[in-house]
């Protein structure tokens, strides 16, 4: 059985909690408090170099580290992991943008707002980019939701649950989605579909980190 390491607040982690939800996998759950540097132990960088969470224990002492690769571990051979070699360039191409484009920028406003007591002004000078960045972001997946249901193959794939991740806490770090009803549109499609959980779902949880 897969352990996920996670935080349950995190976009990133949630993908993976919501990918195993959609495919129905069990898996265990152990929270890591990331605010009180439990990615950052010798525990936890002998697991993950990169101290962060997610990461999916695959086998023992195996593990894969950035939430889209482990998107594509869990998900192969499924409906959501396209094989098409088009459609699998496609689901990479929103991947990475969803990395390099709006994790970034919507990602760290959630963070900094949300989880950082006192973020706002600690972060004062990089919000305005990460507003406007993350606007510009929103207006690419607008102009493609416009004219298809979901990111890739008419059809919800790991693709989408990465994207999904953040753009549904948007408001919650002030970003107005009312000029962007395709998005909205999307999301809701993304909420009803089978095996859907919200971000505070989890499974029981195991131990605290070592
Ligand atoms: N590119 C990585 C980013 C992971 C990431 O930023 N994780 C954050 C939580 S959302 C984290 O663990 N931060 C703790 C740290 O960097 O110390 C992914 O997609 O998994």
């Amino acid at each position: 059985m897969y352990t996920v390491y996670s935080m349950q607040r995190s976009g990133n982690s949630y993908k993976v909690r919501l990918a195993l939800a959609r495919l129905g996998i069990p898996y265990r759950l152990v929270e890591v408090d990331i605010l009180k540097g439990e990615s950052r132990t010798p525990e936890f960088l002998a697991k993950n170099p990169s101290g962060q969470v997610p990461l999916l224990e695959v086998a023992p002492d195996r593990y894969i580290a950035e939430s889209n690769a482990i998107l594509w571990y869990v998900a192969g051979g499924s409906m959501l992991a396209p094989e098409d070699r088009i459609a699998r360039a496609e689901a990479l191409q929103w991947m990475f943008f969803e990395q390099h484009s709006l994790e970034p920028n919507i990602g760290a406003a959630y963070f900094w707002l949300n989880l950082i007591k006192g973020g706002r002004e600690l972060q004062s000078h990089a919000l305005e980019d990460w507003m406007e960045n993350g606007y510009r972001a929103l207006g690419v997946m607008e102009m493609h939701l416009a004219k298809h249901p979901f990111f890739v193959g008419g059809h919800f794939t790991i693709a989408d649950i990465a994207l999904y991740a953040y753009t549904h806490v948007a408001e919650q770090c002030e970003i107005d989605l009312s000029h962007y009803p395709a998005v909205c549109d999307w999301l809701d499609r993304v909420a009803t579909e089978p095996g859907y959980v919200p971000m505070n779902w989890q499974p029981e949880l195991l131990a605290p980190a070592q």
